[in-house]
């Protein structure tokens, strides 16, 4: 056998072992993929510094980052396995097995598939071992390279298979589902934006972030699939009864509209996870009441449909003030699917980690002592709390400016708000900046200052007060366990 007949003979196998992973799973549950689960799979036991590390590094491309990785890292595997294999077909044939049983552990674990999830990465180690051993064999015995149609047949079989698959997993349509959710109104709107709620015009963000750009972060590999028809929220626990709500038990009461600031706590200072939307729901206090939340109940348990899990305190979502939401729509139109439709939790003045379930479709009452979850698992803070936080988004940093610059930014400290903003330049005396009109506590705050600097570079830095008249503190801290601390600071040149 030749090298690239080898080589050629162990990628084919892989590619037919994950072909036949990918049908079988469109019949029983898409993210059972084996590629999709193991993916998934290793998200969750990425550390937290790696994560961190993608998320800063590569943004809301990181998972397209990881799953690019692991078909490389395959695409070896898979070729040395082939070359290995040119005397006997065993190297090959262990290496389909093993991959074939990492599927099925990926499998077990994912929370959200059943059993059947396994006939997934069965099917992907049958095919792999046989269209392996079969190739191996045909190889071995022929002598011309030129007549390898088997080849062919396999890699025609493989991409068939494969969209095959990918067309069944699609047959859900939950665009279409979207687009018959029909009227989401609110019976009580937000307040009309103020004239003057941002300083856009000299760089700061417009003060609602369109929905295609506003950040994301989540661990799914591939954005939950459920359509508004099929999605049931079961509420239970320490409750006195338990309730299970059809998404049109929840879109034909009376909604409200709030304006919320979502901050994620992985943000470093200067970052960009922070947006703000007009969020359309029920008051998830009203859902909880209805079930009778009993005094022992300190923790809402929050579970997506891919499993993942938020611990929020009861006291924060019980309190009529602070208003978190069940969202079913986000800027005037239903919660795009990678904001968690059909439905989603926000509550303000806490980061996304602890309360910002997307793709909702469990709550749990329970505690704290009782059970953990997803963030908290993996080394981060038990209750999260949104830090008073400010940044500077005009001038870019290193930028060169002509005249008087002026300094424009954000800042928020959710859900009491932002009662000061001051900046200072080259370590001088603090000056309080011009804020924006005020919206509500539970959103950013925009601020402009107008600065008298001699040409040159300067550092111009700025810290925020919130209401309760704390101000952010100068110590760097970083995300990890709650929340970043530290001013933000920046380098420009004045012609
Ligand atoms: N199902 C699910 N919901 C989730 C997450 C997740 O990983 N899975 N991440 C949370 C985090 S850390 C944040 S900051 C917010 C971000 O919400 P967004 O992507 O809509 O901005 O969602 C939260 N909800
Ligand atoms: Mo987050």
């Amino acid at each position: 056998m030749t090298r690239w007949t080898a080589a050629l003979t162990g990628l084919l196998g892989v590619a037919a072992a994950l072909a036949a992973g990918h049908l079988v799973a469109a019949l029983v549950g898409p993210t059972a993929s084996p590629f999709l689960a193991v993916g998934n799979t290793a998200i969750d036991f990425t550390p937290s510094w790696l994560k961190d590390f993608a998320v800063r590094t590569f943004g809301t491309y990181d998972k397209l980052v990881l799953l690019i990785g692991m078909a490389a890292v395959l695409a070896v595997a898979a070729v040395v396995a082939g070359l290995l294999s040119r005397r006997s077909a065993t190297p090959g044939t262990v290496l389909a097995v093993v991959l074939g049983l990492l599927g099925v552990a990926a499998v077990l674990y994912r929370p959200d598939l059943g059993l059947l999830g396994v006939l997934a990465p069965v099917a992907s180690l049958v095919a792999g071992v046989a269209v392996f051993r079969w190739l191996h064999a045909r190889a071995s015995s022929e002598a011309s390279v030129g007549g390898r149609r088997e080849f062919l047949v396999v890699s025609g079989a493989a991409v068939l298979a494969g969209l095959g698959g990918q067309l069944l997993g699609n047959r859900v349509d939950v665009e279409a589902s979207r687009r018959a959710v029909g009227d989401l109104t609110p019976a009580r709107p937000a307040p009309p934006l103020p004239a003057g709620a941002d300083f856009a015009a000299e760089g700061t963000p417009s003060f609602i972030t369109p929905n295609r750009d506003f950040y994301r972060v989540d661990v799914a590999l591939s954005v939950p699939r459920v359509r508004a028809e099929d999605w049931v929220l079961r509420v239970h626990g320490l409750v006195d009864r338990e309730l299970n709500l059809r998404y049109t038990d929840l879109s034909r009461r009376d909604l409200v509209e709030r304006t919320i600031t979502m901050t994620c706590v992985s943000n470093e200072v200067g970052g960009p996870y922070t947006s703000t939307a007009n969020f359309v729901g029920v008051p998830l206090r009203d859902v909880l009441r209805e079930a009778g939340v009993r005094p022992e109940a300190d923790q809402l348990l929050s579970t997506s449909v891919d499993g993942w899990t938020a611990g929020t305190p009861v006291d924060v979502v019980l309190d009529a003030d602070r208003g978190a939401l069940i969202a079913l729509a986000m800027n005037g139109e239903p919660l795009p699917l990678e904001h968690g439709f059909p439905a989603r939790l926000v509550v303000p003045g806490l980061y996304g980690y602890v309360s910002a379930t997307k793709w909702v479709t469990d709550l749990e009452l329970t505690t704290f002592a009782a059970k953990r979850a997803y963030w908290l698992e993996r080394g981060w803070g038990e209750r999260g709390p949104i830090k008073v936080m400010s940044r500077i988004d005009s001038p870019k940093g290193l930028a060169t400016v002509s005249g008087r610059p002026v300094v424009t930014g954000v800042a928020w400290a959710q859900p009491t708000g932002v009662a000061k903003v001051e900046v200072r330049a080259d370590g001088g005396p603090w000056r309080a900046a011009q804020l924006a009109t005020e919206v509500n506590g539970s959103t950013w705050r925009m601020w402009r200052a107008e600065l008298d600097l001699a040409p040159g570079g300067h550092t111009v830095e700025v810290r925020a007060t919130d209401r309760s008249g704390f101000t952010q503190p100068s110590e760097r801290v970083a995300p990890v366990p709650d929340g970043a601390t530290g001013w933000h600071s920046i380098f420009f040149t004045v012609e």
